[in-house]
């Protein structure tokens, strides 16, 4: 249930300093990350130049820097509305964000001062056999940097699902099974906790994978005599980035289900379909990660036709509820269209047109053409930057807001255009460049794949300074709500909205 009536507690400050804290660090790495990613693209346009191995350490930090920060925002959104219905402790988000930053400083140190630069990957055996260009300490760094990051990210969500069971008793009953299978007394538990119980799922599983691959490397480091399977290594790896970077979207969307109710004064209701869609999902996002694979003809048949049956089925369910969903609370509500509900609805937008890739990519035939080329990154920017980075912006706009009705400025509404023009541009030039077979991960490209990094490079720039204008945007809300201490912890909140 939603409290309406909110008196602060001091248990109250502190979450909520606890979910802008987390806001604020992945506001300042995610505009570092973007600006290495700015330099990679000008790089490959040759409009500058630093040469291959600044390219590619600067790649392993974007992506493990990237995929990590999304993490930390996702679990923001999360935490701040699962915190409404289930009892969660303040002392592990913190924790979490302790560990994260340590991890953060060990993979900085190992990269910048170690020059390690073998992907966030790190796919066993490159770390390990670096032909000279790295020590085994930098990659015994860089991992157990990621490891400690990982850590943080199981204490809370083991955390979550103390507290989620605490409520609920099961996981089962979290996730809405005895109304999905038995009579629907209307009292299936709120998406909210049908999400973060799906999340909690996939990637505890999938953390503790992510730990055990890191842990055996880590050993293999040191004594190469133990020796791993790298087809296994490469499964493990697999499995748990894709289970991660896919959770942080599903993490994410909890804010198009709480924020958007408010808006449309209507309520988003956990009904059969979207229970079963989360619960399907809650298994196919484990087993498609074989997608990744398709290309590794030693991986055993069955798991790469699994991989590609399961990518099409799960292209489809919760998107699909999500956004008719959101099209059914919206029509003829009058809602009111400020920068919140329009970036948490072109976020719709992105996760939709950010899957189709996908699920093109994920048809063995075509893979085989088109898998190591930018149309993968063009993929995983689309849904990221204009679906997952959206909401956390539509939500950073809801937290930020003074009260129901302040209006948006001109400025937000030119950064929201920068933002959106800006990232399907950008996403595009590399969409194209996948389509003329440019491959990924290359610092040096040739003459005739130029034109389009240049294009890819002016539209970052734009979509960064759209970016840049959301993030000082709400710190500066933030910053004067704090000195006329008018706040209350629900800036936007409409009458009772019962779950
Ligand atoms: C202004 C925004 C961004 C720019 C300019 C940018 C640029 C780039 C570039 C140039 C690459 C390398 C492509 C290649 O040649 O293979 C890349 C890779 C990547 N980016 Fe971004 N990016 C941006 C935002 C993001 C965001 C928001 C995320 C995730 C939340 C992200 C995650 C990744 C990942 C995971 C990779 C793959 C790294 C690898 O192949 O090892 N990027 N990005
Ligand atoms: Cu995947």
């Amino acid at each position: 249930m939603l409290t309406t009536t909110h008196t602060t507690t001091t248990d109250d400050r502190g979450a909520q300093t606890g979910v802008v804290a987390y806001l604020f660090t992945a506001a300042a790495v995610v505009l570092l990350m973007m600006l290495f990613g700015l330099l990679m693209r000008l790089e490959q346009a040759q409009l500058i130049e630093m040469g291959p191995q600044p390219f590619y350490k600067l790649m392993t930090l974007h992506g493990a820097g990237m995929v990590g920060i999304a993490g930390i925002a996702g679990a923001a959104v999360m935490w701040h509305f699962l915190r409404q219905y289930v009892a969660l402790s303040t002392g592990i988000l913190m924790t979490n964000l302790a560990l994260f930053l340590a991890g953060v400083v060990m993979i900085l140190t190992s990269v910048l001062l170690g020059d390690f630069h073998g992907a966030w990957t790190f796919l066993f055996p490159l770390p390990g056999q670096s032909m000279g260009m790295w020590s085994t300490q930098a990659a015994a760094l860089f991992m157990a940097g990621l490891l400690v990051i990982g850590v943080g990210f199981l204490l809370l969500h083991l955390d979550i699902a103390r507290a989620i069971l605490a409520r609920h008793g099961s996981l089962a009953r979290a996730l809405g099974w005895p109304q999905l299978f038995g009579r629907d007394d209307g009292k299936a538990p709120p998406p909210t906790i049908v999400a973060s119980t799906m999340v909690t799922i996939v990637n505890l599983i999938g953390l503790v994978v992510g730990a055990s691959i890191l842990t055996m490397m880590l050993v293999n480091l040191y004594v190469p005599g133990l020796q791993i399977d790298a087809l296994l290594a490469k499964g493990m790896i697999y499995f748990f980035g894709h289970v991660f970077i896919n959770a942080t979207i599903y993490m994410a969307v909890i804010a198009v289900y709480e924020i958007l109710p408010r808006y449309t004064q209507r309520p988003w209701k956990s009904n059969r379909v979207f229970l079963a869609s989360w619960s399907a999902s809650t298994l196919m996002v484990m087993f498609i990660f074989p997608h990744h694979l398709l290309m590794d003809f030693a991986f055993p048949k069955w798991m790469l036709i699994m991989g590609h049956v399961i990518g099409y089925l799960n292209t489809v369910p919760i998107l699909l509820v999500t956004g008719y969903g959101a099209l059914m609370l919206v029509y003829r509500s009058g809602i009111r269209w400020d920068m919140s509900s329009r970036l948490l609805y072109v976020s719709l937008f992105g996760w939709a047109a950010g899957a189709m890739p996908a699920f093109i990519d994920g048809t063995i035939s075509v893979n085989y053409v088109m898998h190591n080329t930018l149309w993968v990154p063009g993929h995983f920017h689309t849904y990221l930057l204009l679906g997952m980075l959206a909401m956390v912006f539509g939500f950073m706009y809801y937290l930020g807001k003074p009260d129901r009705d302040a209006p948006d400025g001109l400025l937000d509404r030119i950064a929201f255009w920068c933002y959106t023009g800006g990232t399907l541009g950008f996403a595009l030039s590399f969409l194209y460049g996948g389509k003329e077979s440019v491959a990924r991960r290359y610092a040096v490209h040739l003459p005739e794949w130029v034109p389009y990094d240049k294009a890819g490079a002016a539209f970052a720039l734009l979509l960064i300074s759209g970016a840049l204008w959301f993030m000082l945007r709400f710190f500066a809300r933030l910053g004067q709500t704090r000195h006329d201490h008018a706040r209350t912890p629900e800036p936007a909140s409409c009458p009772a909205v019962t779950a």
